[in-house]
């Protein structure tokens, strides 16, 4: 076993024995596992519109030979800026059909946001609404775009991509499980977004380290309608709703746009019975009076991740809520995505403390270090979070030097998250060594501002950090030096450039930014005196 300089380490596992992984079988395959016993069943639901397993998987294969046909080969990139649509669904596992590889963004990104995207992950196909066409860069090497709606000139139209070709027109590539299916972006601990390489193995692993065994950590059945309202083009709804629950045969609710009293309705038409959810929508379905006036009684799993969920409002939505397990999930795009998972949802349940992110997934490993000396601590010890298994990112795209600084030589992966596990297997999330701001749950990577900021001609230095906020979780604050500008110029300045939940809240003038001998800003020092700043 490992040592440290001659010291075992602390490793943490899960409750629940290690399993074999299926993690040979390539992701579609593996998702649609159950298909010949659940043709007929209901897979995803649109509107007014429901697709069986059988339609969800007979419209993937020919999406699959389309996008072939439009000239998608193994190892090509697509990229997906969709809401949550059976459109998302089609293409994405379409890519894995192939052998390509989906990057996701949010819809709502600005040109600018998207170019960047697009200039690292040079997808060849990209498919969205016609509304989004005018950001897409076609210098970026980009080939064809198909919008899901009316076509404007010079893109195909999703239906014509999924109708017309055979379904024998799917290619059979020869694709390993070791091939990228997956690119969604992150910021991980430092610096701008990053496409994440997440693996077909990666991905069967993880969600098999939920869905398979006995005592499966996340039970769901094709008996359960499972809450898809998180987009899924981030991680947690990719992997937790889309990939989890297909595998599991569940009915799949595809919420387009939130609007409470709508997702309420449609949370008692069709009685949906897991809900995976963030932090802010904990807030709305515990503070908002419309709540009384739906029947949420179907509901018996309610899953937070993405950011800290307050132990008073986890207590307040179990008041609402009295008949429904709750609990959290801790996930890092760059952790394929799951850490720790409550093993109050598994089939045969374990108790679990409010506040908790879970237990660790089964067939992986956990350590907290000191993250001054690296060694690993014991039981209810803070320290950085590690996490190792055969689910995590292969690594950053075309960035060896973040991935290094991510991936240790033992096989670590170092979340940038402060906690401890307690004496009963419970993970607990302290604080955050990461730059990263969570707006909702969004990444705000302050890199990304701070470069902005830094190209205004009147800004000569400045550094992005996190404020606390009743509603979003964090939002974005800036400290910057500068001259001739007011709080509102700078504000807008950004605002112009990216997307609603990146702008900033405030902007405070100063006359240094501080930083480490190294030039790394000192981030807590900032924090810190916001603290001051706000209270004072
Ligand atoms: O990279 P990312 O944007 O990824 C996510 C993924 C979340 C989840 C959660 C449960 C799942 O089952 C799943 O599949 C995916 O958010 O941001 C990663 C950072 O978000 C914070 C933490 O700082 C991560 O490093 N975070 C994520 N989950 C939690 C959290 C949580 N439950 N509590 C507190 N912080």
């Amino acid at each position: 076993s490992e040592t440290e300089r001659g010291t075992a380490a602390h490793i943490f596992k899960s409750k629940l024995p290690d399993i074999p992984l299926p993690n040979n079988l390539l992701l579609h395959t593996y998702c649609f596992l159950k298909l010949p016993e659940i043709a007929d069943r209901p897979c995803l639901i649109a509107g007014d519109k429901t697709y069986t397993y059988g339609d969800t998987h007979l419209l993937t294969r020919k999406v699959a030979a389309g996008m072939s046909k439009l000239g998608v080969r193994k190892g090509d990139v697509i990229m997906i800026l969709l809401p949550n649509s059976p459109e998302f669904v089609f293409s994405f596992m379409a890519a894995s059909m192939l052998g390509a590889v989906a990057t996701t963004a949010n819809p709502f990104y600005t040109a600018p946001e998207i170019s960047k995207q697009l200039a690292a992950a040079k997808p060849k196909l990209a498919v969205t609404l016609a509304a989004h066409v005018y950001k897409l860069d076609f210098d970026s090497g980009l080939e064809v775009v198909v919008t899901v709606d009316d076509p404007p000139e010079n893109c195909v139209s999703f239906a014509e991509v999924s109708a017309g070709a055979e379904e024998s027109g799917v290619p059979e590539e020869d694709i390993s499980a070791e091939d990228a299916v997956a690119l969604p972006f992150s910021s991980g601990t430092t610096g701008l977004a990053k496409g994440v390489v997440l693996t077909h193995k990666s991905l069967v692993s993880s969600v098999a380290q939920q869905m398979e065994g006995e005592n499966p950590n996340f039970y769901m059945t094709e008996d359960d309608v499972v809450l898809c309202v998180l987009p899924l083009f981030h991680v947690f709804a990719m992997h937790c709703v889309m990939m989890c629950a297909l595998r599991a045969g569940s009915a799949i609710l595809l919420i387009q746009k939130f609007e409470i009293r709508s997702l309420l309705e449609a949370i008692e038409r069709h009685r949906v019975s897991v809900a995976m959810v963030v932090p802010p929508l904990v807030v709305a379905l515990v503070k908002n009076p419309a709540v009384e006036d739906y029947d949420l009684s179907s509901i018996r799993i309610v899953m937070s991740g993405a950011a800290p969920l307050g132990q008073q409002l986890e207590e307040a939505l179990q008041n609402r809520l009295p008949n429904a397990i709750l609990g959290q999930g801790y996930g890092m795009t760059e952790a394929g995505p799951v850490v720790s998972m409550c093993l109050g949802f598994a089939k045969y349940p374990f108790p679990s403390k409010s506040g908790s992110c879970g237990s660790v997934v089964r067939n992986a490993e956990l350590k907290v270090i000191d993250p001054k000396t690296g060694y690993s601590l014991p039981r209810n010890h803070s320290g950085e979070i590690c996490i190792r298994g055969p689910q995590i990112m292969k690594g950053y795209l075309n960035d060896k030097k973040a991935t290094i600084a991510t991936i240790d030589v033992d096989g670590w992966l170092h979340t940038g998250d402060i906690g401890y596990v307690d004496d009963d297997d419970e993970v607990f999330l302290v604080d955050r060594i990461k730059e990263i701001i969570k707006f909702k749950g969004f990444q705000v990577p302050p890199a990304e501002i701070e470069d902005l900021l830094m190209s205004h001609p009147s800004i000569s230095d400045a550094a992005v950090v996190p404020q606390e906020d009743d509603v979003a979780g964090e939002v974005p604050v800036a400290f910057v030096v500068a001259f001739d500008l007011t709080e509102e110029d700078v504000k807008d300045f950004i605002a112009k450039q990216v997307v609603f939940y990146k702008r900033l809240r405030k902007v405070y003038f100063v006359h240094s930014i501080p930083k480490s001998q190294s030039g790394k800003i000192l981030r807590k020092e900032l924090i810190a005196k916001l603290v001051n700043i706000t209270q004072g």
